[in-house]
Formats: structure tokens, sequence, C-alpha cells
């Protein structure tokens, strides 16, 4: 485990809010209530947390938020068993835009993504973005010690590890986590204030990615952007301003406990009543996508070879349905905005071409899905469709896999999600705009021996049970105390 001093700082997927606060006048400390959130970040890191007995500090702007930030108190969470202590940042609403809307989900996130096309300069994004950097920076200073582990997640405060740097005792460590790709020269050189970036991430002892092509990308950043570094690709290290950061790839996993348990528990009367909300014949196979509704994660080309699949096998009409769970996410931006036009259309499309008065080939819904009933749809899907064009990891991949508790389902993995390196030997792998591929690998899920299917199934249960998020966060943990005790530290249990 973390020693009590850690500082864990991120931030919060913002589509769904994270806690809500609510207080009687006059009475601390406040009730709180909690709804679990849609991303793999607060996913992940929730249990983290809890093991960690940390500090999380991280923005909101929910009424209840500013209650907790305006008593300039901190809170223990979760309300049931108070296992970590939780700081409010109040961000104005133009702080959020410009600094989450703006420059992170504007600028890095589809830069990283590879999709410099979409990116969006406005004019103080970047200044803002540099602004909320440093007041997480201020945030962490008032809280570290000598001892002190921080630990950054993610694109959105790539200016701060320099900045904290700079304000703690030198004997705290300092490590990010970076959950999305890392993009090549070539595209990286499209960022504004790219050194800037660069300059701040090398302010970590421990920078870590998913997987290896992203860690090796940051590297070839950094000796093109950044002459006067040190790279040393073999040994994943950089050394900058005196400072040497250890580049790493480390492999998220899930709760891959949880998830089993949790669809144990699922019986029967809960699939049919989900059948029956969604109007699907009893006897009809499933299949499974369940995503935020983002440009990222290939829901149009998965749309398209389902098409081209219902088309290609008319015997499958009204025996075969896909269940779209979609997650409206960014709503504001307008590439996300057109995105989410373009899915829906396209199901409407599809559902008007194959549908009859009985059944309807896609099933869509963007309502949030309670634990229970995503783990029911996971235990049952015989078909899972992750199909992203590109993505950092992928946790559903992992949740799918971790609940199939019976071993009767299929894995359908895009060959560009992070998670591939993990899985492929058992998944099947496609590509997600190969439209004939695709639907043949549909076809080939669908009639699949049992037997086959089960094996393929027991070997991606080990795989993802394996490296689940405890071995992910005790690597983190370990790679951390070797880079900054040197490489004979003990490892606390
Ligand atoms: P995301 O892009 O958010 O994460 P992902 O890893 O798939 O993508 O995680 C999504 C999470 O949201 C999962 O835990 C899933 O169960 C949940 N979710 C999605 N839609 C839902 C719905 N409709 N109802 C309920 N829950 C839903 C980013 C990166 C990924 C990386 C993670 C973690 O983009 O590549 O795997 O961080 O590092």
């Amino acid at each position: 485990g973390v020693d009590d001093g850690t500082t864990i700082e991120t931030e919060d997927e913002h589509d769904t809010d994270t806690t809500d606060t609510s207080e009687t006048a006059g009475s601390p400390p406040p009730s709180i209530s909690v709804d679990e959130p849609t991303g793999g970040l607060t996913a992940g890191i929730d249990p983290v947390l809890r093991e960690a007995n940390g500090t999380w500090i991280a923005w909101g702007d929910g009424d209840a938020d500013f209650e907790v930030t305006d008593k300039r108190d901190c809170v223990r969470v979760p309300p049931d068993d108070e296992a970590y202590t939780l700081r409010r940042i109040d961000l104005s609403e133009e702080a959020v835009d410009a600094y989450y809307r703006g420059f992170s989900n504007r600028v890095l996130w589809p830069l990283c993504h590879g999709f410099a096309e979409l990116v969006e300069e406005r004019s103080d994004d970047l200044e803002w973005y540099r602004t909320v950097n440093e007041r997480f920076a201020a945030a962490v200073a008032d809280h570290a010690t000598e001892e002190s582990v921080v630990w950054l997640q993610d694109y959105h405060f790539a200016l701060a590890p320099r900045m904290i740097r700079q304000a703690i005792p030198d004997s705290a460590s300092i490590a990010q986590f970076w959950h999305i790709p890392w993009p090549s020269p070539a595209t990286f050189d499209y960022c504004p204030a790219g050194e800037e970036v660069l300059e701040g991430l090398l302010g970590n002892d421990l920078l870590g990615f998913h997987v290896e092509r992203y860690a090796n990308a940051f590297l070839d950043c950094v000796r093109r952007f950044l002459p006067d570094a040190t790279v040393d690709h073999e040994q994943g290290t950089v050394q900058y301003n005196g400072q040497t950061t250890r580049v790493v790839a480390t492999a998220m996993g899930v709760d891959a406990e949880s998830y089993d348990r949790q669809a144990r528990e699922t019986d029967a009367a809960q699939l049919l009543s989900l059948f029956d909300r969604y109007d699907i014949p009893r006897n009809s196979a499933i299949g499974l996508g369940v995503d935020r509704l983002d440009y990222t994660k290939g829901i149009p080309e998965r749309l398209t070879a389902l098409e081209r699949f219902f088309a290609e096998n008319p015997s499958w009409h009204g025996d075969f349905t896909f269940i779209q769970k979609a997650t409206p996410s960014r709503t504001e931006i307008p590439a996300y905005a057109r995105h989410g036009d373009l899915v829906r259309s396209e199901v409407d499309r599809i559902n008007r071409r194959f549908g009859t008065d009985d059944w309807q080939p896609i099933v869509y819904t963007e309502e949030y899905v309670e634990h229970d009933d995503l783990c029911a749809l996971y235990r049952h899907a015989d078909v899972m469709i992750v199909s992203p064009l590109i993505d950092g990891m992928n946790l559903v991949a992992q949740e799918y896999v971790a609940a199939c508790v019976d071993t009767d389902g299929t894995l359908l993995l895009s060959d560009r999600a992070g998670a591939h390196e993990r899985l492929c030997s058992h998944a099947v792998s496609i590509d997600p705009t190969d439209v004939s591929g695709f639907a043949t690998a549909i076809d080939d899920a669908l009639s699949m021996a049992p037997q086959e299917r089960t094996a393929r199934m027991n070997a991606l249960r080990s795989s993802v049970f394996d490296g689940d998020i405890h071995n992910w966060m005790a690597t983190q943990f370990d790679l951390l105390r070797r880079v900054h005790d040197g490489p004979d530290a003990g490892v606390e249990s």
C-alpha cells in the first residue's frame, strides 16, 4: 500500500458529477451522496484512492461542489466508509470552458489521438490551461510534505508537474499517468506551446503510458523538440534541466473481481426485464457496445459493419439484436455534437432498412446504465464489440471479460486499442475500417463453436485478472519508489 502522506491529484471526467454534496444549514459535516461517473479514468482511480487513503484534488462545477470548496474544507469520502480525502478546486464557468472544453479537449485530446484536423485553437484557452495547472500546483503544495507522493492523472495536467517540482520539497516524488495515446513528432508538431508541454511533463520523476509505442513516441518528441534533453531510449529516461524522468509503459487494468462478483449476482429475471425494457425478442442473441459518444470510439464504423452483416445474413434478422449504450460526452464541443448527430441518424437509417414491427436490429440508448445492469448485459452478451479507431487502452473490453463469468461470450476487439496488445491472442481482432472483414468477424463470432468460445474466454480472463487495477497500481508505486530511492529500494506491501 501507499503511506498516508500520499497526495493524489486528478481530474474527474466532467460528463457526470462524481460527487454530489448537500449541506444541512449550520450543521457540518455536510451530507454527501455519490453518483458513479462514466469514464475510464474515474472508474479506475476510485479503487486506487480507497486503497491509498490519500488526498484527491479535483475540480467540479456543480452547486454542491462549491458548497464544499466555499468552506475551504476537505471532505472525507465516500460517506459510507470515509476512505480518502477529497479537496475540490472551484473553477469558474469561463475557466472550465477554456481549460477543459478548450485546450484539454479541443487541442490535446484530438492531437494525441491523431485527429489534427479536429484541433480547434481559441484565443484564451492556452492561458487558462496554464492558470488552472498553476492552481492545482498550488493546491498540491498546500498538502505536500517531504515524503509525499504526488500522482497526477492525464492530459489535463501537462504543465503542472514542473510547477509542482518548483513548489514542493525535493524529497517528494511526482508521477503522472497519461491515459491517452501519445502522437508521432509529425503530429505533435501541430501542438501549440508543444515545448512547454514537454517541459511540463519532464517535471515528473515517472511518466507512465499504457503501451510501449506511446512511451516511445513521447521520447521521439522530446528528442525532436527539446534538443538540450538527453534521451536514452533503451533505459526509457530523459535528463533535462537537472531532472531525470523515467518513461514507462504499464497497461491499466480493471477491478476484475468486482465485475466478476457483480455479474454472478445478476439473475435471469434482471436480464428479461432488460429485454422487455428495450423490446428485444426473448430468444434473440445479443451484441453489445458500451462507449462514451466520442469520435475516437469507432461507433459509425461499427454501425456500418453491422449494416453489412445484416445485409449479408438475413437468417439473423430477428435472432440477433445489437445494443449500443452511448454516453453523451463533451457535447458543447462542435466535433462531438456533429458526431452524436451522425451516430443517431445512422442508427435510425439502419433500423428503418431492416427493422420490422417486432424487431429492431439496433437498440440505441444514451441513458446512464446502473452498474448492476451493465454487469448483467456484459454477462449475457454473446458478442461484445469494441472497435475504436484509436484508444489509449479501453477498459470496456476488460470489464466485459471480467463479467463474462459463464465463459460463453466472444470479444471483437479493434487492433488499434491499447487493450489489443494484452488481449489480441484470444479476442477476435478487427480492423474497424475494413467493413467486409468486420462484418465477417461478427458472423464468425456468432457461429463460433462453444468449445472455442470458452477456451478463448478462459484465456482472456486469465490476462484480465492477472493485470487488474491492483496490479497496475502496485506497479506504478513500485516503479516510482525505485526511480526515487534507487533500484535497491524495498517495496512496501
Ligand atoms: P475512456 O475514453 O472514458 O477512458 P474507457 O477506457 O472505455 O474509455 O472507459 C469508459 C468507462 O465508462 C468504463 O468504465 C465503462 O464501463 C463506463 N461507461 C461507458 N459508457 C457507459 C454507460 N453508458 N453506462 C455506464 N458506464 C459506462 C480513457 C481513455 C481510455 C483508457 C481509460 C483509462 O480514453 O483509452 O482506457 O481512460 O486509462
